[in-house]
């Protein structure tokens, strides 16, 4: 049973708590038959409608245009103890329609965040490019006004999440008002607009629908861009800061589930005639968990609630959140699959699982990395 103690700290509402109760037994109830992870697309078509008809995506798009940061980072850490693909589903939704909601006319906002909300439409954020991930400012795909109301777009974007299976995605272009990071705009592309492809599909060691997409000639009208022109970097980074914080907070629910795996595998493995928990080591590899783990939640959720107090930027709070939870999950499912011995790194076991579905959080959204130019930034402004 994992530990939800946390849910008692003042971080929190009785509705979050009502949520996070009411997330996990929908998730017990509902999501193992949903997933094939050998049918990734179709898991996570099931999986957007399912959590659409649940009410739940209404945080991830919601109706009045603001953020309840500490709902999506619950319903995230609950979601990736059940399954990592649960929480992708859920996570993309928001990701996918984030800078809408942030920055969209009502047109946009009535036009796309019903059906995401509903589950009924698929949401995708194309940020980053083949020499563009860490570095925004080189996005180079172009977007060339035509002077009959429509814009083109010319390039490519890759490691694009839900890329093949969108029905809608969020585009950062290269509109040239000025150089580096002033010059971007976002644009919302319809996945059915001639020109746009999937030029190819992407596996991964944890595979979740991704994908390369190319842009050759594709017009989309100028009412599409979300924000100002220019404005696209700054409508990028406000999105990230609300949704890196959740990526920390999909790791810690993976961290939980590999603490309550290595808790039974310690109390029900022998060893030298004791159980594992017995021995000291074991019981410094636990406590070492076990305070990784409380760590990033009170990073998680000091970023959640300092977003919901009402501050404009949290910009260094949730990069300290998803450097500090994406790290920690590391360390903490390494140390579950090795109290598990063989059986954890067994195809399909739950450490082995876990293990691969971590990996990719210390790099997408900001590499642990490039977290720490953005908190040196912070500290030194
Ligand atoms: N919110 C709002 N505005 C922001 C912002 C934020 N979080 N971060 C930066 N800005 C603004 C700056 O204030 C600056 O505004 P002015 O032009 O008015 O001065 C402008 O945006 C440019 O900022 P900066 O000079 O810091 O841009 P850089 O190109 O140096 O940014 C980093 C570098 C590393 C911060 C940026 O490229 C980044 O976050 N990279 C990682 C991106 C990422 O997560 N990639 C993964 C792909 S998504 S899966």
């Amino acid at each position: 049973m994992p530990d939800r103690s946390f849910l008692d700290w003042p971080f929190f509402e009785p509705r979050h708590r009502d949520l996070a109760a009411r997330a996990d037994a929908w998730a017990a109830r509902t999501v193992p038959d949903l997933v094939d992870h050998h049918d990734v697309d179709g898991s996570c078509r099931r999986l957007v409608a399912a959590l659409g008809d649940a009410g739940f995506l209404r945080f991830a798009a919601p109706e009045d245009g603001v953020f309840d940061v500490r709902a999506l980072c619950l319903l995230r850490e609950t979601f990736a103890r059940h399954d990592g693909l649960a929480d992708f589903a859920f996570a993309m939704q928001g990701l996918g329609t984030g800078a809408v909601t942030l920055a969209g006319t009502p047109a946009q906002r009535d036009a796309v965040l019903p059906g995401v909300r509903a589950g009924r439409r698929i949401a995708a954020f194309a940020l980053t490019e083949p020499e563009a991930g860490s570095d925004v400012a080189q996005i180079a795909l172009s977007a060339t006004p035509m002077g009959d109301g429509t814009v083109r777009l010319d390039g490519e974007k890759t490691w694009i999440s839900n890329g093949g299976i969108a029905d809608h995605y969020v585009v950062f272009t290269r509109s040239g008002e000025a150089p580096g990071a002033r010059g971007l705009s976002a644009y919302l592309v319809p996945a059915d607009t001639p020109g746009l492809t999937i030029a190819e599909r992407l596996d991964t060691i944890a595979p979740h629908p991704l994908a390369r997409l190319r842009f050759d000639d594709c017009r989309v009208p100028a009412e599409n861009r979300i924000g100002a022109a220019g404005a696209g970097f700054k409508v990028a980074m406000a999105t990230l800061d609300v949704f890196r914080a959740t990526v920390g907070a999909a790791a810690l629910g993976f961290a939980r589930r590999a603490l309550d795996a290595a808790l039974e595998r310690a109390q029900s493995r022998h060893l030298f005639g004791a159980p594992l928990a017995a021995m000291q080591l074991t019981q410094t590899s636990l406590a070492e968990m076990a305070t990784a783990i409380d760590t990033a939640a009170l990073h998680v959720y000091r970023a959640a609630w300092t977003r919901d107090s009402g501050a404009p930027r949290i910009t260094r709070e949730a990069a300290m959140a998803k450097m500090v939870a994406t790290e920690a999950a590391q360390e903490v499912i390494d140390r579950a699959v090795q109290l598990h011995g063989g059986e954890g790194v067994r195809s399909g076991s739950v450490p082995e699982t876990l293990y691969r579905e971590i990996r990719a959080l210390r790099i997408y959204e900001g590499a642990t990395e490039v977290q720490k130019l953005v908190i040196a930034r912070q500290i030194l402004a």
